[in-house]
């Protein structure tokens, strides 16, 4: 699971601020998508004197270019927090004291990572200098406690980091409910380790006994669940004492109402909404950047654009078996010490569905998890 970190000194090339990169791209490469991959600094060429005309000296915590920490004169700092990234460059910084700052990234922290648009993320704990009355540069990212984030093709989307739970925003209809994409949306959570709390939207539009099973099911795995109407403010309530004093991020596909749901939780809060498109169901993607919001009565709240997938970053597929709750007891008793529960004899997980003792609807969701669906 977990690799162990070591601190250990590295080396990363430093490339100086005047040189001009020549692009081998075309510019479409500077487009604002962020989901869109960027290219790879080795594959550019530099002008100037040559490739990598300096070193600096940093410290490392792993050898895959993650996380890795400047040496840096910590004096001259301040300790700030994210509250807002846009790309990889621009930060909104709040200090202890509530002032905001806007602020630059130093070169060589993007330089440092793999995929630069991680670099700085809602939410991280950031040592920044500050550099004019309202303006800073970050010089170092303190290493993320927790994250929330998911895969983007061969890259890792880093969403909010050092947040305490998850919002997991499903809608009983319009979009219809998936309760495959919850799963996606738990193992997630458990591998970023945050807390996860499943908000079962617009319940206004269907029969409570058609929500029943559901909340059923995920409160006898021992998952907080909650029936939820932005509209009518069914389960408002109870939302909101979950939030209170606690860092969450809100996440779920595009449409289901985690906006509204923030703007009923606390009024004033006045995030935009959007229609779903009516012939798709589908959601429009109102909500642009993960950005943390205060909340009322303590505690940090994140709204996220909505997701049309969620692709799991970084979990094996011999993994997947642990972050499904109810299995681990029954696993111990497959027949194969590597059983991986789809199509082998003597299964106890199969044997469990078959019993009643594991739901169908999860057990379709290891199925379609493990084969990569
Ligand atoms: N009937 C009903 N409609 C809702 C409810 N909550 C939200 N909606 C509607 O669903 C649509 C989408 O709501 P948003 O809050 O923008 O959804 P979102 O999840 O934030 O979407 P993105 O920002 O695109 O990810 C809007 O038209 C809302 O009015 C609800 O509880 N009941
Ligand atoms: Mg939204
Ligand atoms: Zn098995």
């Amino acid at each position: 699971m977990a690799k162990k970190k070591s601190p250990r000194k590295v080396r990363v090339p430093f490339r100086k601020n005047r040189e001009k990169r020549v692009r081998s791209q075309n510019l479409t490469f500077e487009s604002q998508d962020p989901t869109r991959p960027e290219p790879d600094a080795g594959s550019e060429r530099i002008s100037g004197k040559g490739r990598l005309t300096r070193y600096r000296t940093i410290i490392g915590v792993d050898g895959e270019g993650n996380e890795l920490q400047r040496e840096l004169d910590e004096s001259v700092c301040d300790a700030g927090r994210v509250l807002r990234a846009i790309g990889s460059t621009r930060c909104d910084v709040q200090s202890p004291s509530g002032r905001a700052y806007v602020c630059t990234v130093r070169r060589v922290l993007r330089t440092m990572l793999r995929d630069a648009r991680n670099a700085v993320v809602a939410g991280d704990r950031v040592m920044f200098r500050i550099t004019g009355p309202e303006e800073g540069v970050i010089e170092r990212v303190q290493p993320r406690q927790t994250v929330f984030s998911r895969g983007v093709g061969q890259f890792e989307h880093v969403i909010a980091a050092n947040i305490d739970q998850l919002v997991i925003v499903a809608s009983v209809s319009a979009p219809p409910l998936k309760p495959a994409l919850i799963d996606r949306f738990l193992v997630s959570a458990a591998k970023g380790g945050v807390r996860p709390i499943i908000c079962l939207n617009k319940a206004d539009l269907v029969e409570p006994a058609e929500i029943q099973p559901f909340i059923e099911l995920y409160q006898g795995l021992g998952y907080e669940i909650l029936a939820t109407s932005a509209t009518t403010g069914v389960g408002i309530d109870r939302l909101r004492e979950q939030l209170c004093g606690k860092e969450t991020v809100v996440g779920g596909q595009s449409g289901v109402g985690k906006s509204s749901l923030l703007n009923a939780v606390q009024p004033g809060m006045s995030l935009r909404t959007g229609q779903v498109s009516d012939d798709s169901g589908k959601g429009r993607h109102t909500t642009r950047v993960a950005e943390l919001l205060p909340l009322q009565g303590g505690g940090w709240i994140v709204d996220t654009p909505g997701v049309r997938q969620m692709e799991l970053w970084d979990v094996a597929r011999e993994e997947i078996e642990a972050y499904f709750i109810e299995f681990p007891p029954f696993v111990a008793n497959c027949r194969f010490p590597d059983c991986t529960h789809t199509h082998e004899t003597g299964c106890q997980i199969k044997a469990a569905v078959e019993q009643g003792r594991i739901s169908p609807l999860r057990y379709a969701s290891y199925q379609r998890m493990f084969l990569g669906d």
